[in-house]
C-alpha cells in the first residue's frame, strides 16, 4: 500500500487525496499506481458511489514529476511510452466511470494536474488555487485529453492561447470561462466539494452514471445519434430500483432513499 494516494470510504464517498506535498503532488510512477488503483475501486466496489479527487498540501497537482524525466542522468525517455502506460488508463478510467467524479482543486494545478482536473466530472477550485498548460514551458504537447477537453471548454481561441503561452490562469477566470464549476473560498473548498460528493453519493447512482456517458458520447454523436442514445439509456434507467423509488417518494410526497440499483 503507497502513501503517495491517501484513499478512504465513507458514506459512500470514496476520497482520494493525491500526497506528495513536497513535490506540490507531481506524479511519479508510485503515485500514478496508486491513484490508479483507486480508481479502478470505484468502478468495482459497489460501496463506492462517487469520487472526491484533492491534494494535500499547498497543491493540487504540478503534473510529472521532472525529477523522473532529468536528461542529465542520461538517456532519452519515450513519453510515448510513459502516456500509454500511466496517463492514458488514469484518463480512461476517470472519463468510463459511470459514478460521480468531484474534484477539489485545492491550489496550483499545472501541466497533466490541470487536465485530470478538467477531465472530472464537477471541480471546483480553491479562489487561489491556478491553472497552468505547463507543457509549454518545456517543449512539450498538452497531454491528460488537454487537447480534447480544452478546445471543447473553452473554444480554440482560448485553448490555444492557454497552451502556448502556459500562462497561469486564476481560478475565478476558469470558472467565468466554463474550465470549472464554482470557485470556492480556499478554507471552505474541502467541505463543500465533500458535501457535494456526499449529496451525489447518495443519489441515484445508475441515472447519475448514464446521464454522465450521454453528455460525454454528445461530443462525438450527431443529433440523431444522441436522440438515440437518449432513448437507450432512459429505457436502462427507467428499469432501475432508484427510478421506481424517485416516482414512489414524489407520490408519497417524502424524500427519496436512493440505493444505488
Ligand atoms: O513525462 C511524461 O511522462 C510525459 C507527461 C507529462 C505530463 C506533464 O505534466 S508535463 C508538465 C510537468 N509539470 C511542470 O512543468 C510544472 C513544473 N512546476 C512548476 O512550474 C511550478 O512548480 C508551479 C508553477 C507548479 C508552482 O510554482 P511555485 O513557485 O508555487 O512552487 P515551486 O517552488 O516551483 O515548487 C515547490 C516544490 O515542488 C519545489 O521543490 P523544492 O525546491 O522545494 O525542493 C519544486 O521543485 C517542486 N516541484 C514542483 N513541480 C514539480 C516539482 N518537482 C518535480 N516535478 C514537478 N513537476
Amino acid at each position: 500500500q503507497s502513501d503517495t494516494v491517501l484513499s478512504a470510504l465513507a458514506d459512500g464517498v470514496l476520497r482520494l487525496t493525491l500526497n506528495r506535498p513536497d513535490k506540490l503532488n507531481a506524479f511519479n510512477d508510485e503515485m500514478h499506481l496508486a491513484l490508479r488503483a483507486g480508481f479502478e475501486r470505484a468502478h468495482a466496489d459497489e460501496h463506492v458511489r462517487a469520487v472526491l479527487l484533492t491534494g494535500a498540501g499547498r497543491g493540487f497537482s504540478a503534473g510529472q514529476d521532472l525529477g523522473d524525466r532529468d536528461p542529465r542522468k542520461g538517456g532519452t525517455p519515450d513519453l510515448g511510452h510513459t502516456i500509454e502506460t500511466f496517463y492514458n488508463p488514469l484518463l480512461r478510467l476517470i472519463r468510463s466511470l459511470e459514478k460521480p467524479v468531484v474534484c477539489a482543486v485545492n491550489g496550483v494545478a499545472a501541466g497533466a494536474g490541470a487536465n485530470i482536473a478538467f477531465a472530472c466530472d464537477i471541480t471546483l477550485a480553491a479562489r487561489s488555487a491556478r491553472f497552468i498548460q505547463a507543457f509549454a514551458k518545456i517543449g512539450l504537447v498538452p497531454d491528460s485529453g488537454g487537447t480534447w477537453s480544452l478546445p471543447r471548454l473553452v473554444g480554440e481561441a482560448r485553448a490555444k492561447a492557454l497552451a502556448l503561452t502556459a500562462e497561469p490562469l486564476d481560478a475565478e477566470t476558469a470558472a467565468s470561462w466554463g474550465l470549472i464549476w464554482r470557485v470556492v473560498d480556499d478554507a471552505a473548498l474541502i467541505d463543500e466539494a465533500s458535501a457535494l460528493a456526499a449529496r451525489l453519493a447518495a443519489g441515484p447512482t445508475r441515472g447519475l452514471g448514464l446521464t454522465k456517458r450521454a453528455i460525454q458520447a454528445a461530443a462525438t454523436n450527431a443529433f440523431d445519434e444522441q436522440l438515440d442514445l437518449e432513448r437507450d439509456l432512459q429505457r436502462e434507467a427507467g428499469r432501475s430500483a432508484d427510478y421506481a423509488e424517485g416516482v414512489t417518494a414524489f407520490l408519497e410526497k417524502r424524500k427519496p432513499e436512493f440505493s444505488g440499483r
